[in-house]
């Protein structure tokens, strides 16, 4: 027996399931690159908004590269359950929001008509940082990306959510035209403005008419989104089946914290989500600085450095005394540099830290160091970078950025501290390997030749403040390795503040 409409009504009592009838939703959110995240994200908060207020907030879940998500939930009518790893029993919910799963490769007719129609009011995002094939910093698309090149040249056949996004538009613009809001939910600093700003690049160059609809009629809320959840595991799968009583191919494990600060800037409608835990706030940007510099960060730093010292998960690295200071030294220097919060928001900083501590430790959460890992050159400007950046220009130190950076250098060197090639998952990671060609085993120039990276790295790279620390760590890091370098670091007494 499979998790569907039919055996929903057979699940045990402690297994939570949908307030409403799931059958009975119609469509009013598409949701674009509907991978775990998501499912354990916005559509959890989607269904308890539903169960609490009402509402046709049905999602219609998009994937627009693999089709796993939509051959898993498909014959489970959209159904699925998120396995919620608290450090005592696990928790169990069927989720009822995704009303329908697409592959837009295969559906692209019903993902430009559900973003066309009328009753669609908000589109929702999560594509990773690397989705949005774009220089972030410019906020312009990468116009040589293959799948932007491949959507400019092909319209009407677009494989980038760009071109998804334009030829949706476009279509809707001819219909109708009803307002939309569309809301990036991935991790990067002022998401809203950030995909408003590529979009209206890319829109001018494709459907240059619709520009002025565009700009009248489509709201791009900011957002902060919360919730670590580790990529499903096979185990997961066989869990469900007992807790469950039916199988679940599209179950999804999550931390027990979740948070979501939303910009409240809506072109129409929106599910109660307000009622349900999310914040809806003037200005997200002093959230998402602090989860991007100290929650990211800290992951990013763990990641590299974490599984160079052999930890397989974020729990046992910072479990090790010298790792915990290290993470502790790297949230100082980026708490240095968030925004004021309005006195109303209640936000204590070091509360929040120590929180993020209790949650990285979670021995059942088996988030694993190489899963972070990846697309480190999307993700380091906007965690550890930016941070760098704001601290040399106000004469502060950047000892714990430093070394972050360094062990991200010596991970995209490809080998690992047992000289076993290290599979980089990175867009640019032929660039890494032609380096690591140019210059084996030569610390200081691999590192020089990477700081020199431009898109990664701008000018930073080239500031000796932030360059002589780092290539003295990676030197450090290939001469004793990760865990002595993390060792010496905490150990340094001018560091103990
Ligand atoms: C992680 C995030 O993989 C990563 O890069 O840092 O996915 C992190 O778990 C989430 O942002 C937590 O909200």
């Amino acid at each position: 027996m499979r998790l569907n409409l039919s055996s929903l009504a057979t699940l045990p009592a402690h297994v939570q399931r949908p307030a409403y009838n799931p059958a009975s939703l119609e469509v009013g959110i598409v949701h674009l690159g509907i991978g775990a995240f998501h499912r354990a994200h916005q559509a959890v908060y989607t269904d308890d908004a539903i169960a609490a207020a009402g509402g046709d907030w049905g999602i219609c879940g998009v994937s627009l590269k693999t089709p796993t998500v939509r051959d898993q939930l498909v014959p489970q009518n959209g159904l699925y359950s998120v396995r919620t790893v608290a450090r005592g029993p696990d928790a169990w919910r069927v989720v009822g929001s995704v009303h329908e799963v697409l592959f837009s490769p295969d559906q692209l007719a019903d993902v430009v008509a559900r973003i066309a129609r009328a009753e669609t009011k908000i589109v929702t995002i999560t594509v990773t940082e690397k989705g949005y094939c774009a220089n972030v910093a410019k906020r312009e698309p990468l116009w040589d990306h293959a799948d932007i090149a491949n959507d400019l040249l092909h319209a009407n056949a677009p494989v980038s959510v760009l071109g998804v996004l334009a030829l949706g538009l476009f279509e809707r613009f001819r219909k109708r035209g009803e307002p939309l809001t569309v809301m990036c939910c991935d991790n990067l600093p002022e998401n809203g403005a950030v995909l408003e700003s590529l979009l209206h690049h890319f829109v001018q160059r494709q459907y240059p008419q619709i520009m002025p609809w565009l700009r009248d009629n489509v709201r791009f809320p900011s957002s902060m989104v919360d919730r670590i959840v580790p990529a499903t595991k096979p185990e997961d799968r066989t869990d469900a089946t007992t807790a469950l009583g039916v199988a679940d191919e599209g179950v999804v494990r999550a931390e027990p914290f979740s948070q979501w600060v939303i910009e409240d800037n809506f072109a129409g409608a929106r599910p109660a989500w307000e009622k349900v835990g999310a914040q809806l706030v003037a200005d997200v940007r002093p959230y998402e600085k602090m989860k991007l510099r100290l929650l990211n960060g800290s992951h990013s730093l763990m990641a590299y450095l974490g599984f160079l010292a052999g930890f397989e998960t974020i729990a046992e690295t910072v479990t090790n005394a010298s790792f915990a200071r290290l993470v502790d030294a790297l949230m100082v220097e980026a708490a240095s540099t968030l925004e004021p919060f309005p006195a109303s928001a209640n936000v204590d900083v070091a509360a929040y830290r120590a929180q993020l501590i209790e949650r990285f430790a979670n021995p059942n959460t088996g988030h694993r160091c190489a899963q972070i890992a990846t697309d480190g050159s999307q993700k380091i400007p906007q965690r550890w970078l930016a941070v760098a950046s704001d601290r040399l220009a106000r004469g502060l130190d950047v000892s714990a950025l430093a070394l972050a950076t360094a062990g991200w250098i010596r991970y995209v060197y490809g080998k690992d501290e047992v000289d076993i090639p290290i599979n980089i998952n990175d867009p640019l990671a032929s660039e890494f390997a032609a380096i690591a060609t140019k210059h084996p085993y030569d610390a200081l120039s691999f590192a020089d030749a990477v700081l020199r990276i431009e898109p990664i790295f701008g000018a930073l790279g080239r500031n000796p403040a932030f360059a002589a620390p780092v290539k003295r760590w990676v030197s450090a890091l290939f001469r004793e390795g990760a865990l002595a370098a993390v060792d010496s670091f905490s150990a340094d007494t001018a560091f103990s503040r």
